[in-house]
């Protein structure tokens, strides 16, 4: 915590105790309020002034250095979804993130600017920008002597209103995994409604989405760059009964829409280059 205080701006950047006694980092712009913890370098809160929260948090979620927190941004690195005797959507999210810097923008945002512990092969930063809107970039560079293939996917929970009502658009047209039924199909609907467990990879598909909430009478729009992949998730009942992290009935308040490169779309970096995902989290009133 120490080594964090010295980041703090009177007004803007503030180091507290959080949940689960981690380190965290709250944030004020004239627009927004966020709350960002090193531990995953998870972003768990950001609220435009006079708004509902766009983020959800799970009211069950852990908070202790060896698991990952259900809800707000997880950064899913360097593999997406299950792998065999490893915890699933990678380390990246469990790990204790240096943040090497904490400014005020000449406009106004507050940019943190975070790294993954060092390896030999790759170097990781997550820049968080606090502003009017969100924006979120996470940088990946091959610094070893290899071609090094990975994954990654910021893994937005946001919230919303009433998922009964909730449509998402912006895929229409586009192949996707079903991972439900472990089949290809491509998305026919202008827009996505939801009336059970939703769990889609869709592929190529580099443009904005938009959550349209009548609830909350809000539109979320996610735009992004530097990815080629766009989940959609909602856990419906049965699945949220099987999370103990994530309580029965939060499937109604909750969509995850997550932007990333996965499966067929995974990275490969040869030696010296570079890769951004970039996300950029907005809102206005429904329309
Ligand atoms: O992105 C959707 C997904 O892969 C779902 O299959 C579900 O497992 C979700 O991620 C949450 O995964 P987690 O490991 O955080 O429980």
């Amino acid at each position: 915590m120490h080594t964090l205080k010295h980041h703090e701006i009177p007004g803007r950047v503030q180091i507290i105790q959080g949940q689960g006694g981690l380190p965290a980092i709250q944030v004020e712009s004239a627009w927004s309020t966020a709350e960002i913890y090193p531990h995953g370098a998870h972003l768990t809160a950001f609220q435009k002034k006079g708004e509902a929260p766009l983020l959800f948090m799970s009211a069950a979620s852990e908070f202790h250095a060896d698991l990952p927190i259900r809800g707000g941004v997880p950064v899913i690195f360097p593999w997406f979804g299950a792998r065999e005797g490893l915890a699933p959507h990678g380390f990246a999210r469990v790990a204790a993130w240096n943040l090497l810097s904490a400014v005020v923008l000449p406009e106004g945002p507050v940019r943190l600017h975070f790294q993954l512990p060092s390896d030999d092969e790759f170097e990781v930063e997550y820049l968080v920008t606090v502003g009017p809107t969100l924006t979120l970039e996470l940088v990946v560079s091959n610094i070893g002597e290899a071609d090094f293939t990975f994954e990654n996917c910021l893994h937005t929970y946001f919230q919303i209103g009433a998922i009964d009502t909730l449509e998402v658009t912006g895929l229409q047209g586009t192949r996707y995994r079903d991972q439900l039924l472990a089949a290809d199909a491509t998305e026919t609907a202008a827009s996505i409604r939801f009336t059970g467990e939703v769990d889609r990879v869709y592929d190529d598909h580099s443009a904005a989405v938009e959550i349209h909430d009548p609830a909350l009478h809000r539109t979320i729009r996610v735009a992004k760059s530097g990815s080629c992949s766009t989940v959609v998730w909602n856990p419906w009942i049965a699945k949220s009964q099987r999370m103990p992290d994530f309580g029965d009935d939060e499937y109604l308040r909750m969509v995850c829409v997550e932007s990333g490169n996965v499966r067929d779309h995974a990275l490969t970096l040869a030696p010296g280059e570079r890769s951004q995902l970039k996300v950029e989290i907005s809102s206005r009133p429904l329309g």
